[in-house]
């Protein structure tokens, strides 16, 4: 079906309410179009459905509030049918560093029934390459009354793209809006297609290419920024030995117009830059050696920081320890793969002290610390008041104000280089 053959298209179904598909349903939904956000979780559901969030991310209640006032948006557990079918379902790896592709092949199943002539669905999660051919595949056995897309083929009756997400936690609505975009169609039909609805809220440019490639490179550009970040992380180790101090050094070394050296840290966390990479192995394990030893430097990091945390505490009588932050990066709430979580559960398991752990993001203590003799949330003034150690885990802006003057006298630990 052409362009012309088929109605505008204005019912969109997101399948994944979560940090991906929570804000492009809200600013779809602010462009107009009616947006139903199918979700597995009750509570999610409800949340929205109050114009509430159930995520830290700046500004996207408003938009949420705003589109659920007008009658947009709205979230539902049961499928509905629409012109346009984004999913935004997690994309994980399993124990073995294998991707777990179930969620999307749950969502196409979920869908296909609803499928008529004419629909787009979009993946927007980040996937192994092969995903979107594979979801043209599960469509192709369950609705076999319809015309899936073939390479070149621009005769069927749906279209299939890959529209990889490429948000930053933190500055999600203004580079859902301001990035530039890749879109893979399985035909270039289907690119076009999605482009046309992607034009609606992308004020970047928009590349077409083939799914494929619009899969890899989605995982490239994780994994390029974890070679980097491995490489920083290997000189912080390094520099400790030569008693070099690896902020400036970094700082320096920047200042070469072709160098960019990003920032050590306690290790890599995120459910991204800490699994994409894994997918591009799984793909080609004999021949991704850089990508598979920048994922083993980060991955060791955390197990690093806790052994100096552990060889500082060993110096103390009974030691008082402050970590600042369990976020995975800073100003968040997003625990997932977060290697400050990491360090202090082993802190917490060896019993290296009393720990004051401090998280402006969070409420209460993820359910992996709760009980936890001598482990307990803390004000960042009390905490700081009371430690022998102070460990800062992540660059939390309010972490940033602290007053070097109260640090003096404490043993610090900066693992982001915050008061270098
Ligand atoms: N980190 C460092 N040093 C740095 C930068 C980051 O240690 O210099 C750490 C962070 O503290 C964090 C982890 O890396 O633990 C990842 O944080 P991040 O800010 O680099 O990235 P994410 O995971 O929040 O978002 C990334 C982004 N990808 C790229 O920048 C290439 C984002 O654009 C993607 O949309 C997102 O992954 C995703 O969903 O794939």
């Amino acid at each position: 079906m052409t362009p012309k053959e088929r109605a505008p298209r204005r019912r969109i179904a997101v399948f994944g309410l979560g940090y991906v598909g929570l804000p492009v349903a809200a600013v779809l939904a602010g462009r107009g179009f009616e947006v139903v956000g199918i979700e597995v979780s009750q509570r999610i559901v409800e949340i929205v459905n109050t114009g509430k969030i159930h995520i830290v991310e700046p500004d996207l209640d408003m938009i949420v509030q705003a589109a659920v006032s007008a009658n947009k948006l709205r979230a539902t557990l049961i499928p509905e049918e629409a012109d346009a079918y984004i999913i935004a379902v997690p994309t994980p790896f399993t124990d073995d560093h294998q991707p777990d592709i179930s969620f999307v092949r749950t969502a196409t199943h979920m869908l296909a029934p609803l499928l008529k002539r004419g629909d787009l669905i979009i993946l927007e999660s980040t996937a192994p390459v092969g995903t979107t051919d594979q979801i043209s595949k599960w469509i192709k056995s369950l609705r076999p009354d319809l015309v899936v897309p073939e390479e070149e083929g621009e005769r069927a009756d749906l279209c299939i793209a890959h529209c990889p997400e490429r948000v930053l936690p933190g500055s999600v609505l203004r580079e859902l809006v301001d990035n530039d975009r890749i879109i893979g169609g399985i035909s270039p039909a289907c690119a076009e297609e999605a482009e046309s609805l992607y034009r609606t809220f992308v004020r970047g440019e928009i590349h077409l290419t083939n799914a494929r490639t619009a899969e890899l490179a989605k995982l490239v550009e994780n994994a390029y920024r974890d070679v980097n970040i491995g490489f920083a992380n290997e000189l912080s180790i390094i520099c400790d030995r030569l008693s070099i101090n690896v902020w400036e050094l970094i700082m320096l070394a920047n200042k070469h117009p072709r160098v960019n050296i990003l920032s050590p840290g306690p290790g890599v966390g995120g459910h991204c830059i800490a699994v994409d990479p894994w997918f591009i192995i799984a793909a080609a394990p004999d021949a991704t050696e850089i990508i598979r030893s920048a994922r083993h430097v980060n991955e060791r990091k955390p197990n690093y920081v806790f052994e100096r945390v552990s060889a500082a505490a060993a110096r103390l009588r009974a030691p008082v320890i402050a970590c600042l932050g369990l976020s995975y990066k800073a100003d968040i709430d997003d625990l997932r793969e977060s290697p400050s979580l990491d360090i202090v559960e082993r802190l917490a398991a060896d019993q290296v002290g009393e720990l004051l752990v401090v998280e402006p993001n969070l409420k209460q203590l993820p359910e992996s610390l709760t009980g936890r003799a001598k482990v307990r949330l803390t004000e960042l003034r009390d905490a700081l008041a009371r430690a022998d150690i102070v460990v800062l885990l992540v660059d939390h802006r309010q972490f940033k104000r602290i007053d070097p003057e109260i640090l003096k006298p404490k043993i610090t630990i900066d693992t982001r280089g915050v008061w270098r």
